[in-house]
């Protein structure tokens, strides 16, 4: 097993991070009180009794929660703080680069702008580049339990920010099953016509089939796939995804979090690495999960000890060379 201080040193990419996720209970009830926010009636309204809720059954039950949650977002500032947080402590474990998601139809849906949301996240994003020298892209998300319509005139109210690189990517999250990423496709061309250099991803393979892998790779024309555990049930498409390059971002301890596996032993990364599929490694929902970016690293260093230096060293230059930065930052990490 490589050292802990190995771990920490290795300068790690995250490209699958809700910062709506990093919601740490400590502060969702600061901003219910500042905000004078009244949670629903069976909510907790201890840390400890709100943090001994987080044991999910699978994917629906956590972001149930999830969305209960993020109701205390509110204000620009509020964006910010909670974009800082986890700036601040991820500097501190080794991150050097940030692909943050965010959901605004979790926002809008309240009445809360897509500016407000937007700009609480990029100004603090600019901060921590600044504070930490991190680099870091926005992806904005669509919420696929949604109607595909709702999705699309997102990206119409966020084509500003589109156009100008604000957003550098577009991503499909939430509910996975029983929403194929075929009723996002007009979605994924309306972003790629307002810009063509926007950077395109979708959650596939977490829960659904190995065929939302490859639907998101022929219909969405995606370059990144979000989890893609699930295309280890089929061997063409883990060559595919080592021809083409596709990049997996894995988040281990939230698939055990969400009982897509029991144990992290238990996912499919030696085949990945056998393969030849590249992979990152990312902390998804950390606030929920159990762990940042840096304990999803140690929990695979324990669960994977036949993974030596070489090995640590593939993995992170795989998630630097995949990630939506310049050459020349790449060289630099
Ligand atoms: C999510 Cl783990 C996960 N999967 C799908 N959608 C999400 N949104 C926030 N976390
Ligand atoms: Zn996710």
């Amino acid at each position: 097993m490589v050292p802990l201080e190995f771990l920490k040193e290795l300068p790690k990419c995250e490209h699958h991070l809700h910062i709506e996720g990093t919601l740490e209970p400590e502060l969702l009830f600061k901003f219910a009180n500042r905000n004078k926010i009244t949670l629903p009636n069976d909510f907790p309204t201890t840390v400890k009794d709100l943090k001994d809720k987080y044991n999910f059954n699978n994917l629906q039950e956590f972001l149930d929660l999830y969305y209960v949650g993020a109701n205390v977002l509110i204000t620009e500032q509020d964006f910010y703080e909670l974009t800082m947080a986890y700036f601040k402590r991820v500097s501190k474990q080794g991150l050097v680069h940030a692909e943050i998601f965010y959901d605004p139809q979790t926002h809008t849906s309240r009445d809360i702008s897509l500016d407000i949301v937007t700009r609480g996240i990029e100004r603090a994003c600019k901060d921590a580049q600044k504070q930490f020298g991190v680099t870091y892209k926005i992806i904005m998300c669509l919420l696929r339990h949604t109607d595909p319509k709702d999705c699309s005139s997102l990206i119409d109210d966020a084509a500003k920010y589109i156009k100008d690189g604000t957003i550098s990517g577009i991503g499909l999250d939430s509910s996975e099953k029983n929403f194929p990423p075929a009723l996002f496709v007009e979605c994924y061309e309306k972003a790629i016509k307002l810009n063509p250099d926007i950077k395109l991803t979708a959650h596939a393979g977490e829960e659904g089939p190995a065929s939302y892998v490859s639907d998101a790779l022929d219909l969405l024309k995606v370059h990144r796939i979000d989890h893609g555990v699930r295309s280890a049930d089929d061997d063409a498409l883990l060559e595919r995804l080592a021809e083409e390059k596709i990049m997996l971002s894995i988040c281990p301890l939230s698939n055990v979090k969400l009982q897509v596996v029991e144990k992290v032993s238990q996912l499919p990364l030696q085949k990945f690495l056998d393969y030849g599929v590249p992979f990152s490694i990312n902390s998804d929902d950390p606030a929920y999960f159990g762990g940042y970016l840096l304990d999803n690293y140690i929990q695979l260093s324990k669960e994977y000890p036949q993974w030596g230096f070489f090995t640590w060293g593939q993995i992170v230059k795989n998630g630097i060379t995949h990630s939506w930065i310049d050459e020349k930052r790449k060289e630099e990490l």
